[in-house]
């Protein structure tokens, strides 16, 4: 686990041995554990055991209830546990609470995955996205950092000077903030000028969508390298965010159909809001596309948990209603998994050893080039207009003057065979 100074440098890298904790409110929380314990060792963490408590609602002091946190402060001693990561958001007074009770470092599922961003963020947008979330969750819990985040929290708990001390770390971070923004905004800049061209070159958009680790990446190399491009392969890896940075390249099917692929970053069950806010403008791309690939990981038992949750943020980012197709992946090492929505396309395929592939690609096409009518054409001389437009806005594939015009063989989207059907010679 890395800590962060508060210009984002590294300030010490630490083992940490952790108990993990959940609070289950009349609902089955062991995914959820389970991806929070992924999410620990994602973070450089060792987990030495967990505490897992049913109550009707939460604690507002501790969280969990008075028992089990004395539980918890036997098990950190005897295990000799230096940190308990809860798998809710905790208020800046259970944080208070919690650590004074446990006599450890306490964190949450929040900070725990701001942490993972933290150190895998590599471009100058990602890091200010981080550190912009970052610092709207330290925000309103100024008064809780005890020892976990220590360097704002000098004199806390203490009247006076403690409270003054407070006062300027707000402004302080008001004032960072702001930069933030502002910086943001430029970077940002960059993005819409690339966006603006890929509108005009009207080559279809696909964007990779899913949760985490389930094999985005591996699939856009896959494509790549079933296109002849492999050499711009993008970095895949087991680990939960390998991605942060929307990536794109251009997948080339055949002569004359491309379309833009992005890969994106990857999706957990309760990711924090204040990230999914500074992330929007990355996901925004998901927004602009035309196609979605929503990549499943087949292989793990709790894939449709994982759908639930990519539909979610999918919804929440304003792209719920976009077309997609749902992409069953890792069949090489699937056993059971559940398809749980009917009605949409699927495919069942292993980008790691490419089967299914031939029928995923046939799927994209069927969406993305649907419209696409090849004809011949014979445009008459007078309307070289036409003509001119043809060779800038379609895909054409021969041409040849004739005594009454120019004959043209293209692929003309759906509208633009509309308008020009009067011309089509059989
Ligand atoms: N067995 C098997 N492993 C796969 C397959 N596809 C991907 N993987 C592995 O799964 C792991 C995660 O793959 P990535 O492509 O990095 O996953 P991602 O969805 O991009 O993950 P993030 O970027 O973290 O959101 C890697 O170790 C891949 O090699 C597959 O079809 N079969
Ligand atoms: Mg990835």
């Amino acid at each position: 686990m890395l800590r962060f100074t508060d210009d984002n440098r590294v300030l010490e890298e630490e083992s940490y041995r952790a108990i993990l904790a959940g609070l289950a409110l009349n609902e089955d929380i062991s995914y959820s554990m389970e991806e929070l314990r992924g999410l620990a060792e994602a973070d450089n963490v060792e987990v030495i055991g967990e505490a897992v408590q049913s109550l009707q609602r939460p604690n507002t002091a501790t969280l969990l209830g008075k028992g089990k946190v004395e539980e918890l402060a036997e098990m950190v001693s005897a295990m000799e546990a230096d940190m308990v990561i809860f798998n809710d958001e905790l208020t800046g007074m259970q944080l208070r609470n919690l650590e004074e009770a446990l006599d450890c470092r306490v964190i949450d599922r929040t900070i725990l995955i701001l942490d993972i961003f933290a150190s895998r963020a590599t471009s100058a947008e990602g890091k200010l996205q981080v550190e912009l979330a970052q610092l709207q969750y330290r925000m309103p819990r100024l008064i809780g950092f005890g020892r976990s985040l220590s360097r704002l929290g000098g004199g806390i708990g203490t009247r006076g000077p403690g409270e003054k001390k407070l006062e300027t770390d707000r402004r302080h971070i008001e004032r960072r903030m702001d930069d933030i923004r502002a910086e943001l905004r430029k970077v940002r800049n960059t993005r819409k000028v690339q966006r603006a061209k890929r509108e005009k070159s009207e080559i279809p958009v696909v964007a990779l969508v899913g949760y985490t680790n389930s094999g985005k990446s591996a699939m856009m190399n896959r494509l790549l390298a079933m296109t002849n491009k492999e050499e711009k392969s993008v970095g895949e890896k087991d680990m939960l965010f390998a991605t942060l940075d929307t990536q794109q390249r251009n997948i080339h099917l055949d002569s004359t159909h491309e379309f833009i692929l992005i890969d994106t970053v990857g999706f957990v069950s309760k990711l924090p809001h204040g990230l999914v806010e500074a992330f929007k403008a990355t996901l925004e791309e998901v927004c602009y596309a035309d196609l979605l690939l929503h990549i499943v990981d087949a292989s793990y038992e709790g894939n449709d948990f994982q759908i639930d949750v990519t539909d979610r943020v999918l919804q929440e980012i304003g792209a719920g209603e976009k077309e997609r197709i749902v992409v069953f992946n890792k069949m090489d090492i699937a056993n059971s998994f559940t398809i749980p929505e009917a009605g949409v396309d699927n495919a069942f395929v292993s980008a790691k050893e490419g089967t299914g592939m031939e029928e995923l690609i046939r799927l994209i096409r069927e969406k993305i080039f649907a419209d696409t009518v090849t004809t011949d054409l014979l445009i008459p001389y007078d309307r070289g207009d036409i003509t001119s437009y043809l060779c800038d806005k379609a895909i054409v594939l021969s041409m040849d003057y004739e005594g009454e015009g120019v004959r043209l063989r293209a692929e003309l989207s759906g509208p633009d065979y509309q308008r020009l059907k009067k011309y089509e010679v059989i």
